[in-house]
Formats: structure tokens, C-alpha cells, sequence
């Protein structure tokens, strides 16, 4: 591992292992992308996967939310998808569109195309270059977080071939050819647990895994093919990290839609709950804390578009109903296009006076 300044704010860690915090940190999901003009520029410029497998580019578009706004975490710019490339899929990110995969996963026998043992190091060498990159150029200010689609969420867009309401073709196979899906879901866990792993050893100082389509699966389809592939990373990251004498980081599970399985993932090696908006606040912070899980969450994105002193006191409601010992503020999903970034740091502002009046006051 290389040698990095050491960190200047480290509210975010502390606040993932339910450590005494001076004030809640907080980050958005997608907080680097198209709300923000100065990544418009660097996107007229360059296609969206040259700028995730640029390391200067991608360092460069890590690092310009925190140039506007007081934000107690960077995230590492790239996207979930880069995994099904490198298991050799092709995906185009089409604008105003998204992600277009030209082939998707038509059928089961499809599996045999995707390249079942990828050397994780080059195929995404450019992801652990950007991160090493970034942590120099963060200088410590704030700790880095590396990411990864987790299983169920990119099958859906292997085999959907895109963004889809339903992902019905996704949820067909897990019914018709289950044994072939959890192949599929064995083949990205692995993966994803050598990709987490490499992630931190390049510098990620935490890591949240995207299950963004856990919703649409039922309880008990969640169950069988989301849970045990979430939990197995969980367990596999922390130990090899162990086995190669790395510090522990917080692992972050972001279940969106998940409301069912709040229990269940409280009960994984992850450390930290995300909850998406629709979630109940004090239920989750009443099975987490058993746990000693933090929390993570979660004001709905779209608070962001009412005027500056609704999000005040929205932000305010949110910080007093998590409380300030092992919450990270953020939005309870990513940050939408046309969201105005002055929006968000009136909530970045929010979190950060609200928590410390809070604790100032206890
Ligand atoms: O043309 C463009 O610039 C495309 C916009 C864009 C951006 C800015 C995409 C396409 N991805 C990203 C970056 C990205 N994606 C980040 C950057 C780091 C940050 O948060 O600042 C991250 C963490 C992601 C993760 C991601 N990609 C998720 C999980 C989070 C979530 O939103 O649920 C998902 C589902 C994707 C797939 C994807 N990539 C891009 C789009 C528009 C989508 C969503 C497609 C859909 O709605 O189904």
C-alpha cells in the first residue's frame, strides 16, 4: 500500500463505527456528476467511460463537489457498470438514455461469453490507479470511498440490457433457470469481493456496495438472491483485508427499497445501514442499534428541489429523528440532474449546524 497524508477529518469513519463525533458528517450519493456544470464540461469533452478510465479525469471529477461545499467524504468517480465489462460485456452510456448494453444476456447459454476467471488487476487496473491518484490529491481533507454494484443489481442490468422499471427479463431467470442465475450472482460475487478488496489496498478508505433494485425483488426472492451474495462480500472483504494486515475500513450496504430486510442486513458484517427515503427512520435505528450498525440516510432527493428554508428544516427534522451518535447524513438516493448544487449545500450546511446545536444542547 502506498504511503497517504493522514486524515484531517475523519468524522465519517468515526461516525461508521458509532465513535463519538463532534458533528454528523455528511456526502451525497452522486454528488460528482450532471447537476454540477464543471463535469458537463469535462463530459462534452470526453466520452462518460474515457473519463472513468482516465485516472486524472476521473481524480478531477471526485474532487469538484468538494471544491463548492463542505462535504466529509469524497467518492471515487466511476460507475457499477464497469464490472460487466470487465467480465468482457460491451455497455455504452447513451446520453439522456443511460447505460445500453448492445448484447445483453439473451439467455442462460449466454453465460458461457462472459470471461469466468477476470484478472481484476488489468481489467480494472484504471479504477485502482484513479483512487491512488485521488488519496494524493485529497491530501487527507477527507477520506475516499470506493464502491461496487453488487449481484443482484448488475444481473438485472446484464440481462435487462439497460435501465428498465421492472427488469422483468432479470426476475424471469431467477424463476426459470434459478441454478443458472445464482452462477451468474456466484460469478459477480467473486469479482466484486477481489475488486472491494483491491479498491482499498489502491487506497479506499470505505466501501458501499449499490444493491439500487433490491425494491423489486420480494422478500423471500431477496432472500434467496441478494442476501447471501451481500453477506458473503461483507464477510470475504473484512477477512482478506484482515489476512493482508490492512486496517479495517466501514462497509456500507445501500439496499434501496429493502424495507423488508432492515433485520436481516443488520445482521451482516456490513457497518453501516443505508436507508433510502421511504424507509422508517426510528424502526431502523431501533433494529440497528442492537447491532451497533450505524446508519446512513436519508432525506429524499427530491426535498432538494423546494426552497433553501424548507431544506433547512427538513435537514434538521432528519439529523434530531437518526440522532448524532453513528449516523452519515445523505440523500436516501443520488443527487438528480437538475438539482441546483447551491440546493445541496444548504443541506451539506444543514447537517453540520443542526448536529452540532444538537450535540452542543445535550
Ligand atoms: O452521461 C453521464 O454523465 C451519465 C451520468 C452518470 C454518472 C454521473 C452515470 C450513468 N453514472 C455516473 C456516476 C456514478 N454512478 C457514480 C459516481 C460517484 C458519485 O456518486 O459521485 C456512482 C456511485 C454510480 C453508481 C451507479 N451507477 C448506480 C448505483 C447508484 C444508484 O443511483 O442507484 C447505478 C444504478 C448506476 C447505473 C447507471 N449509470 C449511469 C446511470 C444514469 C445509471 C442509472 C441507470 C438507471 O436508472 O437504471
Amino acid at each position: 500500500m502506498c504511503d497517504f497524508a493522514p486524515l484531517k477529518n475523519d468524522l465519517f469513519i468515526r461516525a461508521a463505527f458509532c465513535e463519538k463525533v463532534e458533528r454528523t458528517p455528511v456526502w451525497a450519493m452522486r454528488q460528482a456528476g450532471r447537476y454540477l456544470k464543471e463535469f458537463q464540461e469535462v463530459r462534452a469533452k470526453h466520452d462518460f467511460f474515457t473519463v472513468c478510465r482516465t485516472p486524472e479525469l476521473a481524480c478531477e471529477v471526485t474532487l469538484q463537489p468538494l471544491r463548492r461545499m463542505e462535504l466529509d467524504a469524497a467518492i471515487i468517480f466511476s460507475d457499477i457498470l464497469v464490472i460487466p465489462q470487465a467480465l468482457g460485456m460491451e455497455v455504452q452510456m447513451v446520453p439522456g438514455k443511460g447505460p445500453v448494453f448492445p448484447k445483453p444476456l439473451a439467455n442462460p447459454g449466454d453465460l458461457k461469453t462472459l470471461n469466468q476467471t477476470p484478472d481484476v488487476d488489468k481489467e480494472l487496473g484504471y479504477v485502482f490507479d484513479a483512487i491512488k491518484l485521488t488519496r494524493q490529491k485529497l491530501d487527507g481533507k477527507v477520506p475516499l470511498i470506493g464502491f461496487s454494484g453488487a449481484p443482484w443489481t448488475l444481473m438485472a442490468y446484464m440481462v435487462d440490457g439497460g435501465s428498465s422499471a421492472t427488469f422483468s427479463k432479470a426476475r424471469s431467470w431467477l424463476f426459470r433457470s434459478p441454478n443458472e442465475s445464482k452462477a451468474l450472482l456466484d460469478l459477480l460475487t467473486d469479482t466484486i469481493i477481489k475488486y472491494l478488496v483491491n479498491q482499498v489496498r489502491a487506497g479506499a478508505q470505505a466501501l458501499q456496495v449499490f444493491e439500487s433494485h433490491a425494491g423489486i425483488l420480494g422478500s423471500s426472492t431477496f432472500a434467496q438472491f441478494s442476501l447471501p451474495y451481500l453477506a458473503k462480500i461483507a464477510t470475504q472483504v473484512k477477512k482478506q483485508l484482515s489476512d493482508l494486515g490492512i486496517q479495517r475500513v466501514p462497509l456500507i450496504i445501500f439496499a434501496k427499497g429493502a424495507h423488508y430486510a432492515i433485520q436481516e442486513l443488520s445482521a451482516t458484517d456490513y457497518d453501516v445501514i443505508s436507508l433510502d427515503w421511504t424507509m422508517d427512520v426510528k424502526r431502523a435505528r431501533e433494529i440497528c442499534a442492537k447491532k451497533s450498525k450505524a446508519l446512513q440516510g436519508n432525506l429524499d432527493p427530491a426535498m432538494l428541489y423546494a426552497g433553501v428554508d424548507e431544506i433547512c428544516s427538513a435537514t434538521k427534522k432528519m439529523v434530531q429523528d437518526f440522532g448524532v451518535t453513528g449516523h452519515i447524513a445523505n440523500l436516501g438516493h443520488g443527487m438528480y440532474p437538475d438539482l441546483d448544487p447551491e440546493h445541496l449545500k444548504a443541506f451539506v450546511n444543514s447537517v453540520h449546524s443542526a448536529s452540532e446545536e444538537l450535540i452542543n444542547s445535550a
